[in-house]
């Protein structure tokens, strides 16, 4: 077998030099790549691997998510290229021209780690856990020519820089949010934006499930809000909500995309869906604040309706709503959901929101995230919460999302919490990029791509210890953004960069080169049909 490729090649050869019009291999050097987020080291020798029409790719033993991640990457492989890889079972590494995934036993690698090394021969992809194999292969994906994202059968040397790459995460939480309330997204939606930040190796997916223009997870035991609560959105469009099936199946596609699913439900403020679907749950209403954060909690607050079913809401005002403490019926209903929620959640992690609670009392308020506490551990998850709780009784078992103020973090980690930072005048990604963008707010600040790479979140809130923190996240929140071209738009060019933040170690991180790498993006973006903005601070590639 050896023995005939090396006469074939000798003849290629012959025939190549007889006709000098050869196709030499370009140049290739695995060094200059243009990877996002970029690797922990990268050492290039010279040479290339040719993806071909015999390539397979040989997983190691009978391993099931091997098996399922191989496939993930021969459904890559073969649209653009045409071939037809398909995934094999082997001991030991195969023959050549083939692509090896197997498990390895690196404690540096940790559980998203994975080393790469491709030489002329083979391409070998090993890792702790499938995860690392995961991100190694979106790694891959950047070392082929960008056409291999296209749909239909390209002509191209199908080319893979030689070398190795040896590459783990800087933090575990590396995510987005999708706010699916403000305006309601459909499931397909919902699996592009995942496919399309899995790209860069985020693996949090942060759904923001609820608010007051709309419900969107079914749950059983309180069916109208659903049916009632999730009939519009911000501007009066018809909403929509998520049955439970339709959200397993988001959950078991993020899965596969080694994309952890946080459920977010906004108690006690932001509840006016489910105050218009169930009356006994109001607490009463303050008139709407028009603008954003108006400090922390109110305490003499004119409610009205207090029992009473609320009007939908299709406004943008928030700090208004609240649930009503005093009845026992209301933490029935909080459990009940949580029950539900949990049990269709495989991840660790239940959000319970508790941001801008302003039309709650400071002592209800303190009251309810005590109570939420103990409920969410019981239901056996992981409590998340904006960075107001740190106001409750809250400790490690609890994580702090910090979005504005630096006392609350700082607090926070004095309780022990962990903390994800998502600091809205870096990390918002609906903040506009600057006062012409089509859409998006600005309350915060106008974040264009140089603003959005150029933080660290082990400093961005003076004091807090570096083991406190447990990641980044780029909420994207919907008030102005309606479809997927919206999202994009808003996401893209910045996830990559909130991608780098969370992987790469900040010493590796610098703008000026940064820009440089992005604007190679360009047609690969292109090939996905993202719909980005063209920022001009990068130069972006034709
Ligand atoms: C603040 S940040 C909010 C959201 C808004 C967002 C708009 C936070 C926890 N709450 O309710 O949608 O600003 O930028």
């Amino acid at each position: 077998m050896k023995q005939r490729f090396a006469k074939a090649s000798v003849l290629a050869l012959i025939i190549c030099i007889g006709m000098s019009a050869c196709h030499k291999k370009p140049t290739t050097d695995l060094s200059k790549e243009n990877i996002i987020p970029k690797p922990t080291s990268v050492t290039a020798d010279g040479s290339s691997f040719s993806l071909t029409d015999d390539t397979n790719i040989y997983i190691e033993g009978d391993n099931k998510e091997l098996k399922d991640v191989g496939q993930y990457l021969a459904d890559v492989l073969n649209p653009s290229t045409g071939f037809n890889v398909e995934v094999k079972s082997t001991t030991g590494a195969p023959a050549s021209g083939n692509i090896y995934l197997t498990l390895a036993t690196d404690t540096s690698l940790g559980e998203e780690g994975y080393d790469l090394k491709i030489t002329e021969d083979l391409i070998t992809l090993s890792a702790n856990k499938s995860a690392g194999i995961f991100y190694g292969i979106q790694t891959l994906r950047q070392l082929l020519p960008p056409a291999i994202e296209l749909t239909t059968v390209q002509k191209s040397p199908w080319e893979i820089a030689s070398g190795t790459i040896h590459d783990a995460p800087t933090y575990a939480w590396r995510g987005t949010m999708l706010d699916v309330a403000r305006h309601f997204f459909s499931v397909e939606e919902v699996k592009h934006y995942i496919d399309l930040v899995s790209l860069y190796k985020m693996n949090i997916m942060h759904l923001h499930l609820s608010d007051d223009q709309g419900w969107r997870i079914e749950i059983k035991s309180w069916p109208n809000l659903a049916t009632k609560g999730g009939l519009t959105e911000v501007g009066g469009g018809k909403g929509g909500y998520y049955t439970q099936e339709q959200y397993a199946d988001i959950v078991a596609y993020a899965k596969s995309r080694y994309m952890t699913i946080v459920p977010e439900i906004d108690l006690p403020g932001h509840i006016n869906s489910a105050l218009a679907s169930y009356g006994e749950l109001n607490g009463g209403t303050v008139v709407p604040l028009e603008g954003r954060y108006k400090g922390d909690m109110q305490t003499n607050n004119i409610l009205d309706g207090k029992n009473k079913p609320t009007e939908l809401y299709t406004g943008i005002a928030v700090g208004w709503s609240t649930l009503r403490i005093e009845k026992e019926a209301t933490f029935k209903f909080v459990d009940d959901v949580m029950r539900e929620v949990s049990a269709i959640t495989p991840g660790p992690y239940l959000h319970i929101g508790g941001d801008e609670a302003a039309a709650t009392k400071k002592a209800d308020y303190i009251a309810f995230i005590n109570r939420f506490k103990d409920m969410v551990k019981a239901h056996g998850k992981i409590m998340v919460g904006w960075e107001e709780i740190a106001q409750g009784d809250i400790n490690s078992d609890v994580v702090v999302q910090n979005w504005h103020s630096t006392e609350h973090s700082k607090v926070a980690a004095e309780k022990g919490s962990k903390i994800i930072m998502s600091p809205a005048k870096k990390a918002y990604l609906d903040m506009q990029y600057d006062s012409l963008s089509r859409i998006g707010l600005h309350w915060a600040a106008y974040i264009e791509v140089d603003s959005a790479y150029i933080w660290d979140p082990a400093t961005q809130v003076e004091g807090l210890p570096q083991e406190n923190i447990l990641g980044i996240e780029a909420p994207l929140w919907s008030e102005t953004v309606t479809n997927m071209d919206d999202i994009e738009y808003l996401a893209f060019p910045r996830i990559p960069g909130y991608a780098e933040i969370g992987w790469s170690v900040p010493a590796s991180r610098n703008w000026d080169e940064y820009k440089v790498r992005l604007g190679h993006h360009a047609p690969r973006f292109k090939a996905l049909n993202i719909d980005y903005y063209k920022s001009k601070l990068v130069p972006w590639a034709e």
